[in-house]
């Protein structure tokens, strides 16, 4: 009962398509016509009943934002087209294409000087002594320098780690800069 009803409400989406471009669509609007309409209900029914049908904007087609997109999401976007609700709720999480974050900075320290002194084993253990001092560690990063091989001298490897502007004071008192 339910396919037919589906697949009835189909028929009238004979023959529409469209050359989607770059256009970022809105909540609900599958399609990316910048409507939100019963054609694009139509759109997540279809895809409901035949997944291999597709759509242009997945992300934009699970109206209800619970990961799934079916039968559902089109009684939504049609309720939203005659008016009965008045908003959709689209899970867009775009991911940050960059892991520097504003108000972070990296933050470095040499491992340890030849012959005299290792302040850290490693990498991981400059982090630990660092989180251990209630400073947040985003991220680590490890640089080799070329030095002459002398005791006293600065070993080659400095320890870097990405911290908030806020931690920077703390930082800096233990030594890191
Ligand atoms: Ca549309
Ligand atoms: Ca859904």
């Amino acid at each position: 009962m339910k396919r037919n009803v589906v697949c009835i409400l189909l028929i009238g989406l004979i023959g529409i398509t469209g050359i989607m471009n770059s256009y970022c669509a809105d909540c609900g609007d599958v399609n990316g016509n910048e409507t939100i309409d019963i054609i694009d209900a139509l759109l997540i029914a279809r895809y409901y009943v035949d997944p291999e049908a597709g759509l242009e904007y997945p992300d934009i087609s699970d109206v209800n934002n619970d990961d799934k997109i079916d039968i559902l999401d089109a009684l939504l976007v049609a309720q939203f087209y005659v008016g009965l609700i008045s908003e959709l709720e689209c899970g867009l999480n775009p991911t940050p294409e960059t892991t520097i974050v504003p108000g972070t900075l990296w933050i470095s320290h040499v491992s340890g000087i030849q012959c005299e002194v290792t302040y850290y084993e490693s990498v991981e253990d400059a982090r630990d002594y660092l989180e251990g001092n209630g400073i947040t560690v985003l991220e680590t990063d490890v640089e080799h320098f070329a030095v002459v091989t002398l005791c006293g001298m600065l070993s080659g490897i400095f320890y870097k780690a990405l911290i908030y502007e806020y931690d920077l004071e703390k930082a800096l008192d233990l030594g890191w800069n």
